[in-house]
């Protein structure tokens, strides 16, 4: 990370902080830690987006801090020669609009599928954005106000699920030093009235529907929702005590989006989803969290039995992995 070269580049540009298109918590969090850093250190900018905000908790978050974020149908006018920095997001992906404005930048905390040539990138693998954000403050010496921080440390809970998910000691090492400005109060009471009546519809579906094979928790849902509430019930399936890799999907487009979660050393719950999902779609992601679609057209290869199908291909790349690493 070099602070100053990101300045210096933003500097005398119309700036765009980008998220993916259905911002959560930590995207719009880092996208707003980013933009009061910026603006300490002379550039503005603007928070936006395409798509989404899906959960009212989401749309409650940014009351209570203040944070705002334009929808791109709302942005009178973006040019090619506006600079944009893509939050807890990278170009190319299926997750986020390529708007006119040029991605000069990236600040991101998952792996790259795509990879693309900015003229300044910050992305390292860790919990949350809002990490990376932070590291920002504390290597520029610039102040933070308890309402960033408080802001920070609301997107670095709710990304890594409460600390449970995918952190590293980078991640603590920051939460360390939002704690000390963060209003935790308002956290735990921020934290802990996250679900909706809406969730728990989904949640029945799931429930209902759960198949165990082995180890492994297969659950659909037969009605569209959205992907951080398919990631939470993954999480959920997750949980029981038979389950180390649960793989939750829920219809879309004619077809279904999936949320994978890996508790085991034997698996890698990203390349699992590639093969599952290869040549009907496409999945992917991290070694204990991934995600991907089944396409409308796809759907057509899975024969009259898809659920089966989905689980005979999960099944079979999971054991294919379980041979390879065996190998080695
Ligand atoms: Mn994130």
């Amino acid at each position: 990370m070099d602070w100053r070269r990101l300045i210096q580049l933003l500097k005398n540009h119309m700036v765009f902080l980008q998220t993916h298109n259905f911002p959560d918590p930590d995207a719009l969090a880092a996208a707003y830690g980013m933009q009061v850093f910026l603006k300490a250190n002379g550039v503005e900018s603007t928070i936006c987006y395409a798509g989404k905000i899906e959960k009212n908790s989401t749309k409650r978050m940014m009351d209570e801090f203040g944070i705002k974020a334009v929808h791109i149908d709302d942005i009178p006018r973006m040019v090619e020669e506006d600079y944009i920095v893509t939050i807890d997001a990278q170009k190319y992906n299926s997750n986020i609009t390529d708007f006119p404005g040029d991605e000069v930048a990236c600040i991101d905390h998952h792996p790259t599928m795509i990879p693309c040539a900015y003229e300044y990138s910050d992305i390292r693998i860790c919990g949350a954005c809002c990490s990376i954000v932070t590291d920002y403050f504390i290597e520029s010496d610039t102040t933070m106000d308890s309402n960033t921080a408080t802001a920070l440390l609301y997107g670095l809970k709710m990304d890594t699920d409460s600390f449970n998910r995918g952190v590293t000691d980078f991640d603590i090492a920051m939460f360390g030093y939002l704690h000390k400005i963060a209003d935790n109060q308002k956290i735990n009471s921020m934290y802990n009235n996250n679900m909706e009546i809406e969730d728990l519809h989904a949640y029945g579906e799931a429930i209902r529907n759960i198949q165990i094979y082995e180890n492994v928790g297969f659950a659909k849902i037969r009605f569209d929702c959205p992907d951080g509430l398919i990631a939470m019930i993954s999480d959920f399936i997750l949980g029981l005590d038979v389950v180390e890799l649960s793989v939750v999907y829920a219809m879309r487009n004619g077809g279904y989006k999936f949320s994978v979660r890996n508790e085991t050393a034997m698996y890698h719950a990203g390349s699992v989803t590639q093969k599952a999902l290869d040549g009907i779609g496409g999945g992917g992601g991290h070694f204990s969290m991934a995600g991907g679609v089944i396409t409308k057209e796809g759907m057509k290869q899975l024969g009259d039995d898809p659920d089966f199908a989905i689980r005979k291909r999960f099944l079979d790349a999971i054991h294919e992995e379980a041979i390879i690493e065996k190998k080695h």
